[in-house]
């Protein structure tokens, strides 16, 4: 059995003997024992027995093609769950459907006992799933590296509000069935220690990193099935173990790694994911976790390029290695230790191959999320790294020189190690200095990491900083979690839009049609039910499908400004409350997001969001017009229900903060209006869609830039706005959270005492402005209807097709190998 091109030869016969073979051997259960999870792993089992197959085969075919390939690095990679996915790209969802049936079960039941692999944060880890998927999708050489968390992000539910947290063993007792561990691929892992000068076979001086300790990565590789073709390309996760026996003698050598870090146990560095959103956190099990990924994957790299038989004076030719933010930094040190350490390269040979090898992605401007690390930290536990990466600086120091002489401010700001009562190194800047293309991911974005994050460096490399605007893989946002949208999308313009999705377009001629209209909105209603029905079962919530569906999803963030969505929402409750001639459409908003552990405002936004929605959701005095529903555990299988059923796609971060977003493309491809702010991808979704099917708002980005250096002053949009002071004033009562006034007062300081640091009230009159506009145009269904089809029509642009092939053409310079 193979995968789809082949999927004619799938064998019912034969696949249900492998899931009952699974069943009794791999699970210990019979028939009459299995409960639904056995059969779902049973079945994950035996489609992963083909599409392991097919990934070995890919791996042989690939190698012998003597190809250039990519290799994605990235510390996070939130894949969401394979079994849907796979079987749609396998082409065997139908057959595996029928298959189960005879075997007396539902596949639909059988998907939802998968648990989500949350093996990353948000935007950035689910931006690296889709971009596996369509490296796959369309056979351009490719492989994955990441961590093999124990436990992924948290889950999330709520005690009164209050957002808890509890660990996620995604893999549950069983392991994962799509999962398999590659015992001949495993790598040993140095830290801390001392560099040594010893002499070389030439009798020259050679530096020699002698570590401390060593750690044991073992690889287990989960299957990237390309749509629609034979191609299977591994996502290769590193799990950190220790090295039988472990040698507490040589760990022990040099006091201060028995002092410090004798606590360390080797499962420890792969045993959780850190929890932040474009945050850094500047721990040590943090940079250990990137120097372990970094490591293993390189030396993984390093192992396939000799065994096809290259040379390492070959490597820029044959291997090209993507960093997913700055997280993977540490392999540019790594690389060129290896290189001149054990390959025994010149510094200019190692530096001429490795600053052609690794390209890098900024996914944020955010001060905050920039990564620095202190020398001391990356001395101890890397010194031989330290060492290299003070090398690299000198040079680009004296090319800076060299560009501007005697001018001591901009060495200042451009150099790798950032002075100060503790030096650390800029991430950032060690990879824009040591890589061939820097990008950012969206227009905008890209232009203010020009502008704003690196103009000296813009001159001094010119060409380096480009754009690739990000996008999302149309399998799993429209075809897997859509089922109604696309059986009408195929009548109309064919089943190949899945890999071409620019075909969507041939459904704008459609958008006036008023049958088409009517079928295109029942698929809508339907969707909205099947989350109304979620929401009951789940959280004992009624919703009226025919409200306005009102989504944010997202990560929990200041910047994404979820409290300007709930200054809306108080400002709606005020005028039902106090205004008898306010009328307004139901409107139901729906929110789901995580809040970083550690961030109180966040988890406070958070509380006042629900205790919000227990009071509106009860109180007889709005006649039902207003439900807000907080869903809890955000995750991606959460939003193949949330997404499809959304009318409205809240976008409203503070112009200029929002890297990209990629939620914004999967709401409008499924046929919501954005309300948003002239941010990330936003701005490009306007060109597509055209002004009149989104509704845009608030400041631009020199208009923030503008108002900040005037000094802004929250109290003047305050004192002006009686709307917004009733909104503002009312989180300091005990409206929401009786006998016990002052529990959402935290955000009401933090807008007005705190600054306001993200011009939420300086955006407020005119989001509210929007909000009325879309309250108005949706009450004429027909216009509507237009504008939600002329989204799903014109934003083929999105696909992550279309990225990967921006990155193939401009950066990457791949080409596909068929199988
Ligand atoms: O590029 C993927 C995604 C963007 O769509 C979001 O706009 C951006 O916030 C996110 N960035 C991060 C940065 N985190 N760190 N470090 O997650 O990237």
């Amino acid at each position: 059995m193979t995968t789809r091109g082949q999927a004619q030869q799938f064998d019912k016969a034969l696949f249900k003997a492998s899931v009952e073979k699974h069943l009794l051997t791999t699970y210990a259960k019979t028939k009459e024992t299995a409960d639904a999870r056995s059969w779902y792993l049973a079945v994950g089992k035996a489609l992963a027995e083909i599409s392991t197959g097919s990934l070995l085969e890919t791996e042989k075919h690939v190698a012998e093609q003597n190809v250039r390939s990519v290799n994605y690095l990235s510390l996070e990679f939130l894949i969401g769950r394979l079994t849907g996915n796979n079987l749609i790209s396998m082409g065997l969802y139908d057959e595996v459907s029928a298959a189960v049936e005879e075997l007396g079960l539902n596949l639909t039941d059988l998907l939802e006992e998968e648990r989500d692999p949350a093996l990353g944060n948000g935007g950035l880890g689910r931006l690296a799933a889709c971009f596996m998927d369509s490296l796959a999708a369309q056979e351009f050489p490719a492989v994955g590296y990441g961590l093999h968390y124990e436990y992924g992000l948290f889950r999330q539910s709520f005690e009164d509000g209050h957002q808890v947290e509890t660990p996620d063993a995604w893999r549950g007792i069983e392991g994962y069935p799509w999962e398999v561990v590659r015992p001949e691929l495993a790598q040993s892992v140095g830290l801390f220690g001392h560099v040594e000068t010893q002499a070389n076979e030439k009798g020259e001086a050679q530096r020699r990193w002698v570590p401390a300790m060593n750690l044991e990565g073992v690889a287990w590789d989960l299957p990237i099935v390309g749509y629609d073709n034979k191609s299977v390309y591994p996502l290769r996760l590193w799990e950190c173990r220790s090295p039988a026996p472990f040698n507490l003698q040589r760990f022990n050598d040099g006091d201060y790694v028995g002092a410090q870090y004798g606590q360390l146990e080797a499962g420890n560095v792969t045993k959780v994911l850190y929890p932040n959103d474009n945050h850094d956190q500047g721990k040590m099990l943090r940079l250990m976790q990137q120097y372990f990924h970094c490591a293993c994957s390189v030396a993984d790299i390093l192992r396939r390029h000799a065994a096809a038989g290259h040379s390492i004076e070959d490597l820029a030719k044959l291997e090209t290695i993507q960093l997913n933010d700055t997280h993977p930094t540490i392999a540019i040190p790594e690389l060129m230790r290896i290189l001149i350490d054990e390959h025994q390269l010149g510094w200019d040979a190692a530096w001429a191959i490795s600053s052609k090898v690794f390209a890098y992605t900024n996914h944020t401007l955010l001060p905050e999320a920039l990564e620095t690390w202190s020398e001391k930290l990356i001395a101890d536990m890397l010194p031989r790294h330290m060492e290299i990466i003070f090398e690299i600086n000198h040079r680009f120091m004296l090319e800076v020189e060299a560009k501007w002489p005697g001018n001591n401010e901009v060495k200042r700001k451009l150099s790798i190690i950032q002075e100060g009562p503790q030096r650390m190194v800029r991430m950032a800047n060690l990879c824009v200095v040591s890589t061939y293309a820097v990008n950012g991911v969206a227009a905008l974005h890209s232009e203010l990491v020009k502008r704003d994050l690196f103009p000296e460096f813009n001159e001094l490399f010119p060409g380096r900083l480009q754009n690739v605007t990000n996008g999302v893989t149309p399998r799993r946002w429209l075809k897997f979690c859509n089922p109604g949208l696309t059986e009408l999308v195929n009548e109309k313009v064919g089943k190949d839009w899945p890999a071409n999705l620019d075909k969507l377009s041939g459904l704008a001629k459609f958008a006036e049609d008023k049958a088409f209209q009517k079928r295109y909105m029942a698929v809508k209603k339907d969707n909205k039910q099947r989350l109304a029905d979620w929401v009951l079962d789940n959280m004992d919530i009624e919703l009226d499908t025919n409200a306005i569906f009102d989504v944010q999803i997202k990560r929990l963030h200041e910047y994404k400004r979820q409290h300007l969505n709930l200054l809306h929402i108080l400002a709606l409750y005020h005028r039902l409350v106090n205004d008898p001639t306010f009328d307004m459409h139901p409107r139901v908003f729906i929110f789901a997001a995580k809040a970083a552990p550690g961030y109180a405002l966040a988890k406070d936004i958070i509380f006042a969001i629900n205790k919000v929605a227990e009071k509106v959701n009860n109180d007889p005095r709005l006649g039902g017009k207003l439900k807000v529903v907080f869903i809890p555990d955000y995750r991606v299988s959460l939003a193949e229900i949330i997404i499809p059923a959304a009318d409205v796609s809240e976008q409203i971060s503070t112009a200029g903060l929002e890297a990209s977003g990629t939620g914004n493309m999967k709401m409008a491809l499924n046929g919501a209006l954005t309300v948003g702010t002239m941010d990330g991808a936003n701005v490009e979704i306007r060109e597509e869609v055209g002004d009149e099917n989104i509704f845009i708002f608030g400041l631009l980005v020199d208009e923030v830039l503008k108002l900040k250096e005037e000094g802004y002053d929250p109290y003047r949009y305050y004192h002006a706005d009686s709307l917004l002071r009733a909104a503002l004033d009312v989180l300091d009562t005990d409206e929401f959270t009786p006998g016990n006034p002052g529990q959402l007062a935290a955000i009401r300081q933090n807008l007005l005492e705190g600054g306001d640091q993200y011009l939420v009230l300086a955006d407020f009159a005119d989001y509210v402005k929007a909000q009325a506009r879309i309250d108005a145009e949706y009450r004429d269904q027909a216009t509507w209807a237009r504008k939600a089809i002329l989204n799903t029509a014109l934003v083929g642009k999105f696909s992550s097709d279309r990225s990967i092939r921006d990155y193939v053409n401009n950066i990457w310079k791949l080409k596909a190998v068929k199988r």
